[in-house]
């Protein structure tokens, strides 16, 4: 159940103009949608106690009617997504590149943020393998600016017109709508497989990133190339970045497959507690920035979305901080109904040429019309500017604004020729002028035909347990194609990016790399086209590998960002207990800011040891080692040879170990993790990441809190890989 919100609750001028239209039922009577007051809703009126209703029945159709009417369609793509409100405060960085008003130090915007999938439907896994979307709406008192972007910085097509065949390719299948919210079949990979652009984003899709811990540990990007303006009108290509105070973490895909299964609300509901909790996310906005006269000296094109600036190449710029501090009222008022547009700027912030985007700029007003049913959705509360809105457009369905006055023309003299044009020094906003001239063609830029360089450095970038990790998902989703000629295609694919890649995917598959040799790998293109014209022009690599690409615990991404604050520690235990031990750790990670739950054969209260009670949060039927970061097994004789005898509680430190997380054991505890050794892991007492303590010494606190400051522990399941 929702917790009402406090007076303590954070607030922002946005969330007090919502206000005006949150109603709250608390000893309130019950009313029809007329406001009259009713007496009886749980009759309908009929002709005698068992004769037919009548249709008089005002009240019964109007609950009905409403009720039929409740649904509305699903975003085509990023259907499952979850929101909330916050604040982006300005640092001192971002004046001297534009003039938006909201980039002035020190300057608090509310904002409204929505994460999402982009594949599933609106009931679908938090967890599928796919790209996140990361959507900020910063109600600015220059009018709405949204930043649409992913938390993978490329995407999977160069030009728009192809973005409705990319979508039908990854769905579930038209004939019979499977699979659910996944990548893993014959028509996703049968397009990839012939559209080498998409190469870059699929090692991106197949990696990590894929499977984020939380939403809260995930970067941002505007992927597309944007423009700032500065005050002198000087412009400076953008590309803008978000990055996370916890760092970068991931699950690992055999997890996130359980998740699905025991909690597919597993992000939502860790983001929507750790708000509750008081624990606000937070990210730092930052932005790459390329001058115009710089634009071509990449060997890649600022253009093409299918690429990315290596950070080394272009630091980050970092513009200010965003925090996510209240959650929704109403998940359907604010979260479904919340309609983003890559075209809601505001002064200081402009476009570029990117094909991808210019084709953006057409969808999002577009859907919004179909979904939202009108072209007043800007009327929605949480769609409201919070800078006023005057203009001639009227009428439509569900119009809210009472437009006074006898004008809704421009120019006009009845009314003093009002709303009159701002000028650029009232903040109007002008396009930037950028100098344009060519042919009119349907054509791909020579300079967008290099799909393997980065594709490439990605791969290179990451490290071993990365690269192994990368392996195994396409071992998975090829092993679910059901064409091998589509396995075969991909596989030649790969073998353009890497050698080695190519060849541990194809031993995972039973097969061997196919020669490229004759092959077309891109077949967006006619049958009889020059080869010259769609092959991928190789460019001598410049740069290797990119650190900043890895989400390894000591890339530069996690660097210094060492906090376990939110993460979710299991106690393992039963009745006899080391109370002792369960109360020291409670305390070290209360004050780490990170959280005990007391895991148990049942509910109720725990009897340890000590004579104490702690009541228990889980039973081991209504959680599972894949909720939880880390897990902890204190001693007490009788509470671990209860464990011993339930397989779940086996189960749970097998699981936990396989999946390289955390695991300490004071005292007796240690025989728990004795029984779980399973083939390949029976050295699970000496395992990296297992923290032990003999009986009567101290449980090991402070390396298990340090261990867990490193996420996972890789080299467990590493030595299962073969050496590369
Ligand atoms: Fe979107 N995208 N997209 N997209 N997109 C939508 O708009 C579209 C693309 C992104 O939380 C839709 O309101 C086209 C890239 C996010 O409400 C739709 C193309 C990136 C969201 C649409 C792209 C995104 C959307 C569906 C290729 C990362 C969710 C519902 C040219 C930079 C926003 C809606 C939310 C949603 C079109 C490609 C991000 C249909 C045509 C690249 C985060 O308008």
């Amino acid at each position: 159940m929702s917790k009402s919100k406090t007076p303590s609750t954070p607030t922002n001028a946005k969330l007090d103009e919502l206000a005006q239209n949150r109603e709250d039922s608390t000893g309130q009577l019950l009313t029809t949608n007329q406001g009259l007051r009713v007496n009886d809703d749980q009759n309908s009126l009929k002709a005698g106690e068992r004769g037919p209703t009548l249709l008089e029945d005002f009240i019964l159709r109007e609950k009905i009617t409403h009720f039929d009417h409740e649904r509305i369609p699903e975003r085509v793509v990023h259907a499952r997504g979850v929101a909330a409100h916050g604040y982006f405060e300005a640092y001192d960085t971002g004046s001297q590149y534009s003039k938006a008003d909201f980039l002035k130090a020190g300057t608090r915007t509310p904002v409204f943020t929505r994460f999402s999938t982009v594949a599933g439907s609106r009931g679908s896994s938090d967890l599928a393998r796919d790209v996140r979307g990361f959507a900020v709406k910063f109600y600015t008192q220059q009018g709405v600016f949204d930043l649409v972007g992913n938390n993978m910085p490329v995407f999977f097509i160069q030009d728009a017109i192809k973005f409705p065949d990319f979508v039908h390719a990854v769905k579930p299948e038209p004939h019979n709508e499977i699979p659910q919210a996944a990548s893993a079949h014959n028509t996703f990979w049968d397009f990839v497989s012939i559209n080498p652009e998409a190469t870059h984003m699929v090692l991106w899709a197949m990696s990590d990133r894929a499977i984020p811990r939380s939403l809260r540990m995930m970067e941002g990007f505007g992927v597309h190339t944007f423009r700032l303006i500065d005050a002198a009108g000087k412009a400076r290509f953008v590309k803008f970045h978000w990055k996370p105070k916890l760092g970068t973490h991931s699950v690992v895909w055999d997890e996130a497959l359980q998740i699905s299964g025991k909690d597919p609300d597993f992000h939502r509901r860790d983001l929507w507690n750790a708000i509750e909790d008081g624990a606000y996310p937070e990210w730092e906005l930052g932005v790459q920035i390329v001058e115009e006269e710089d634009e071509m000296k990449f060997d890649f094109d600022l253009l093409d979305a299918t690429k990315l600036i290596p950070e080394e190449l272009v630091p980050v710029t970092i513009l200010g901080k965003m925090v996510l501090d209240r959650n929704p009222d109403n998940y359907f008022a604010e979260t479904e109904q919340v309609a983003f547009h890559l075209g809601h700027v505001v002064p200081g912030i402009d476009f570029s040429n990117d094909p991808l985007l210019q084709g953006r700029l057409f969808s999002y007003t577009d859907t919004q019309l179909k979904r939202l049913g009108g072209p007043n959705f800007h009327e929605i509360p949480i769609n409201r500017s919070l800078s006023p809105i005057h203009n001639g457009q009227r009428d439509g369905h569900m119009r809210q604004q009472i437009n006074v006055g006898q004008t809704s023309y421009s120019p006009n003299l009845v009314n003093d020729n009002s709303p009159r044009q701002a000028k650029q020094s009232e903040g109007g906003f002008a396009s930037y002028q950028e100098r344009v001239d060519g042919n009119k063609v349907r054509a791909r830029s020579q300079s967008f035909k290099d799909h393997y360089s980065q594709a490439r450095l990605f791969w290179n970038s990451q490290s071993a347990p990365e690269k192994a990790h990368i392996v195994k998902a396409l071992r998975f989703e090829l092993g679910k194609v059901e064409l091998e000629s589509i396995r075969e295609r991909m596989l030649v694919q790969l073998s353009q990016v890497d050698d080695s890649l190519a060849s541990r995917v194809a031993e995972g598959l039973g097969l061997s790399v196919p020669s490229a040799k004759g092959v077309q790998l891109n077949l967006a293109v006619p049958a009889d086209a020059d080869p010259a014209t769609y092959q991928s022009v190789p460019v001598k690599d410049k740069q290797a590998s990119s650190p900043a690409l890895s989400i390894a615990v000591d890339s530069p991404i996690n660097a210094g960002k060492t906090s376990i604050a939110t993460r979710q520690v299991a106690i393992l235990a039963a009745d006899g207990v080391d109370g002792a031990a369960i109360a020291s750790l409670k305390k070290a990670l209360e004050a780490a800011g990170a959280k005990a739950k007391l895991v148990a054969p049942r509910l109720g209260q725990l009897r340890p040891a000590n004579g104490d009670t702690l009541t228990i949060d889980f039973s081991l039927q209504t959680t599972a080692s894949v909720m939880f970061d880390a897990v902890f097994v204190p001693g007490g004789e009788k509470s671990v040879q209860t464990l011993r005898q339930q397989p779940d509680a086996v189960h749970f430190i097998n699981e936990a170990y396989k999946h390289c997380k955390p695991i300490a054991a004071s005292g007796a505890g240690v025989e728990l993790l004795k029984a779980a050794a399973y083939a390949g892991a029976e050295d699970i007492l000496t395992g990296d990441g297992v923290l032990l303590s003999k009986d009567g010494e101290a449980a090991p606190i402070d390396s298990f809190l340090k261990a867990m400051a490193q996420h996972r522990f890789w080299s467990r399941e590493m030595k299962a890989e073969p050496k590369v």
